[in-house]
């Protein structure tokens, strides 16, 4: 079988090979899943406003993030469950974003623990942290993120309740037995049977958190927060005073509250407002490198990605995740010499227009 040419067709042969509840657990979202049509939506309404008469023989990708270097502006997205998708799950995608020169960000609901990943590769990574109902608990995963050499923590604020996923009622999807919410299970495992996952997050996530517990946070970390799941100016300057090293412009690939804006829609305003007191990065929808090249004309330092990789994870494991940031890394590099843009600093808002 030939290999697949774009993320699309990772995604096509993805679905021939998961089970339905697998597939649709990765692939569904909130309520009439608005917000995950248009977020591709919203890039493909973007349009370039090329640069001609530019010296690309070589164009340069290399760059940092939190001070980190990377080899293009990318990162994986926290996905819960890897294993999933493939049975070396978050082992496969450590090893495959390091020999990429990428970050891989860790779900706290990852399907193996924080210190095997750390273990598997020498690359750069940050933990992402659903604060629990049990300070202890959401303490003692920073301490462990901490020692395990994490670089950053990605605090997700969009999951104070979980979304309408219509989806997971009608499949009644389960996590098999198999699979081990790794990084919490030695405080309280993943129970079992239908929605066991649905009903860990609503007891055990914290639903009461305000811009107040960053401080909380702060006091007990070294390490720099990032803040994941804003979509509005006002959010993004309260994230900034309240110290954040960066904010992921996200409403979490549509699977929390539908019908909220693009996040391609949303980043402009929030780039302005921040002016470069925080990095900021954008998820959601990201399929091609003219969609990264648009996101950094939008004001992003970064571009996340969640669901493409685990459709390569699913096809061929290690393998597929590296030739799918191999494929985007090419991709964004194709799409800066066709734009005139040889440098990352010389992309700005002036290389896109919205049709819409
Ligand atoms: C059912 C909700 O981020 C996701 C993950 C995990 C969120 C908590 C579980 O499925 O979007």
């Amino acid at each position: 079988m030939s290999i697949p040419l774009n993320l699309r067709e990772y995604e096509q042969r993805a679905r021939e090979l998961l089970p339905q509840a697998t597939y649709d657990y990765y692939a569904g979202g909130a309520g009439d899943e608005i917000t995950v049509r248009e977020n591709e939506q919203a890039w493909a309404g973007l349009r370039f406003r090329p640069r001609v008469f530019v010296d690309v023989s070589s164009c340069e990708t290399a760059t940092t993030i939190l001070g980190q270097p990377v080899a293009f502006p990318l990162l994986t997205a926290p996905c819960a469950f890897n294993q999933l998708a493939h049975p070396d799950g978050e082992l496969a995608v450590a090893r495959a974003t390091a020999a990429a020169g990428v970050i891989q960000t860790l779900s706290t609901m990852a399907s193996r623990s924080l210190e095997e990943v750390a273990g598997a590769s020498a690359g750069t990574r940050w933990f992402q942290l659903y604060c629990q109902r049990d300070r202890g608990v959401t303490k003692a995963l920073i301490e462990r993120a901490e020692a395990a050499g994490f670089a950053a923590l990605c605090l997700t604020v969009d999951v104070p309740a979980t979304g309408n996923r219509e989806r997971d009622f009608r499949n009644n999807f389960q996590v098999p037995p198999s699979i081990r919410l790794a990084n919490l299970e030695p405080y309280l495992p993943l129970g079992s049977g239908e929605l066991a996952l649905h009903h860990y997050a609503r007891d055990q996530f914290d639903a009461s958190l305000t811009w107040e517990s960053l401080a909380w946070l702060r006091s007990i970390t070294r390490l720099p927060i990032v803040v994941k799941g804003v979509l509005t100016a006002e959010d993004a300057l309260l994230a900034v005073q309240h110290g954040v090293a960066g904010i992921v412009v996200s409403n979490h690939g549509g699977r929390q509250l539908d019908s909220v804006v693009s996040t391609a829609d949303a980043l402009p305003e929030i780039a302005a407002a921040v002016q470069g007191q925080a990095e900021v990065y954008v998820d959601g929808g990201i399929r091609r490198g003219t969609d990264i090249l648009k996101a950094l004309a939008l004001g992003a330092r970064a571009v996340l990605i969640g669901r493409p990789y685990l459709w390569a994870l699913a096809v061929s494991g290690e393998a597929g995740v590296a030739h799918v940031l191999q494929h985007l890394h090419d991709d964004l590099k194709l799409a800066m010499a066709l734009a005139g843009c040889p440098k990352l600093s010389d992309i700005g808002s002036g290389f896109v227009c919205r049709l819409r």
